[in-house]
């Protein structure tokens, strides 16, 4: 019938693109990566799928980015969106792994043909598909598989280029939206979320300790491109000094530099002179993540990561709904990767509640969903805070209506909050206007905002096996439950350690498991993760160098 007809029309499209086997891929914390070599016939099923997805949500607009983020410049992948510019629904993640390993043309037209039927999809509906790509190399030739896919349902496509991840979410929920959240362009994006930060900082009046100046780590990608646009935005309400910022060389992209090479190693970004005190703000490469840093006088690193920025923001909001005298429940997710410190200072000392879920944005995304006010941040600095609707228009309601000087001024301020905040997902550019906006009404500098708390210390680690997919874990992924055996082996070790607590997980985006230590110092911290790397690596078939 309709969509067998329809379908198998596809066949020689999807013939352009065929599957050389070499890989199993799964959909997994944030899409599909892997060397952009073997990704055509992926990016191309992927394009087949996301208009699909678009027929099915009525001609809404979907979302699907080029990107490998944080990986290193030879892989690439994707990141699939739904219409209010939130991760794909779990559901299709299954669909998308299915069609990206489909053997050949015949399983993936049967594939869609099934998932029109599952979902009783109506043919009738124009699809719409929004497209962004990261600077690396291999995004043009992925962009031309997407559009072969992506095409053969006859979409709408709107090709956005070279942009950052949270600029194509932001697109996506504009559109849908009818221009309520904003017009799906750049100039709309940064005009947003710019002005409402030039509103409030016209506000603050007492900038005490606060500086204006940042020393910008690009990760010579697309968040330095964006960056130099947002200058000309910003005026001169921030002062941004630029660099690694070379996105002509992409074999640069991350490398020794940005938000995940800072957060893994514990250091400063290369590249760039680093001088004592003076604020470093890194973002990923695509842009979504975000940590700031700075070294003392005596050249030792302090880095202020996802969970510092949780703490500040939970923090600054909470004081404002108090100073606005509206009773709102405000509420903090974070993963097992936040240090013990910051979820004991957010219950103890904030009494903000918080709870923990399983790595990747869509999870911390939904929980936050429970609160009125959801604050949700990944140590790795991916994040950003949700409003209901309802709490959105109680604000503006009250702040039109209110008589008393303190409330009103509360309550604009939470409207500027509100509208330089990206709510569709993590947004580097969009948190560091909300850091630097709390920072600047603090009147804090860098050091004082560090001094709030002390972390426990800890280490990252990973390890390469025969096959990470055979780990299984619990308890928002704080206890492992396969391969058998090694829980125990965690406990034992964990148990040597004061304040100690590891534990490890696959990961979702790279070949490895990745490996969480906390202790009660540096030593221990950095021992008790060999220890446990180590026993991963022995139970799971290691593959390398053995961890020291
Ligand atoms: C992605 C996800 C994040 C996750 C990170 C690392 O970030 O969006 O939620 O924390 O990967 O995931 P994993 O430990 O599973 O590799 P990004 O910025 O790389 O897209």
């Amino acid at each position: 019938d309709e969509w067998i007809e329809n379908i198998v029309e596809l066949e020689s499209n999807i013939e352009s693109y065929p599957n050389p086997g070499i890989k199993v891929f799964q959909y997994g914390t944030s899409g599909i990566r892997y060397n952009s070599e073997h990704l055509d016939h992926v990016l191309h099923r992927m394009g087949l799928l996301v208009a699909l997805r678009s027929i099915h949500l009525k001609s809404a607009a979907v979302g699907l980015m080029i990107t490998a983020s944080h990986n290193p410049q030879d892989d690439n992948g994707i990141k699939l969106i739904d219409p209010l510019g939130e991760m794909l629904d779990s559901s299709w993640e299954v669909y998308a792994t299915k069609l990206a390993n489909a053997p050949n043309n015949q399983d993936v037209c049967a594939m869609l043909i099934n998932i029109a039927y599952e979902n009783n999809i109506d043919k009738k509906y124009i699809p719409r598909v929004y497209i962004g790509r990261d600077t690396r190399n291999s995004g043009k030739r992925l962009l031309d598989a997407v559009l072969c896919g992506v095409n053969a349902f006859n979409s709408n496509v709107e090709d956005f280029g070279i942009i950052t991840t949270p600029m194509l979410h932001f697109f996506v929920r504009c559109y849908n939206t009818n221009g309520l959240y904003g017009q799906p362009s750049e100039h709309s994006y940064h005009t947003k979320l710019t002005n409402s930060f030039k509103t409030l900082r016209k506000m603050c009046l007492d900038l005490k300790n606060y500086s204006p100046v940042i020393e910008f780590d690009g990760a010579n990608g697309v968040g330095a491109l964006k960056m130099k646009d947002a200058i000309i935005h910003l005026e001169e309400t921030l002062v941004i000094n630029m660099h690694n910022d070379d996105i002509m060389n992409t074999e640069k992209l991350n490398y020794k530099c940005g938000a995940d090479f800072v957060k893994s190693n514990q250091c400063p970004p290369t590249g760039m002179t680093i001088k004592p005190h003076s604020k470093y703000v890194s973002v990923d490469g695509d842009a979504d993540r975000i940590v700031y840093s700075f070294v003392d006088e005596n050249n030792k690193f302090y880095l202020l990561d996802g969970d510092r920025i949780a703490t500040l923001v939970a923090g600054y909001i909470k004081d404002l709904f108090i100073a606005s005298g509206l009773d709102v429940n405000v509420g903090l997710v974070q993963t097992a990767y936040s240090n013990g410190n910051s979820t004991k200072y957010v219950t103890d000392k904030l009494k903000v509640p918080v709870a923990c879920v399983p790595t990747g944005v869509k999870y911390l995304h939904h929980k936050a969903n429970d609160y009125d006010v959801g604050i949700y941040f990944e140590a790795n600095g991916h994040g950003t805070i949700l409003f209901k609707d309802a709490i959105r228009e109680l604000i503006r309601n009250q702040c039109s209506i209110e008589v008393d000087e303190a409330k009103s001024l509360a309550l604009k301020k939470l409207i500027c909050i509100m509208d330089m905040t990206n709510e569709t997902v993590g947004d580097a550019y969009s948190d560091m206007l909300i850091v630097e906006s709390v920072l600047c009404e603090r009147g804090w500098s860098i050091s004082d905002w560090y001094k709030t708390y002390s972390d426990l210390p800890n280490r990252l680690k990973q390890v390469t096996v025969k096959d990470r997919n055979t780990f299984e874990t619990g308890d928002a992924e704080r206890i492992c439950l396969k391969p058998l055996g090694l829980q125990e082996k965690i406990d034992s070790i964990v148990l040597k350690y004061s304040m100690g607590r590891s534990f490890v997980r696959p990961s979702g985006t790279e070949d490895v498991v990745r490996i969480y230590a906390e202790a009660d110092t540096q030593i221990n911290a950095d021992k008790l993760a060999v220890e446990v790397a180590t026993a991963v690596y022995d139970i799971a078939d290691g593959v390398g160098k053995k961890p020291e």
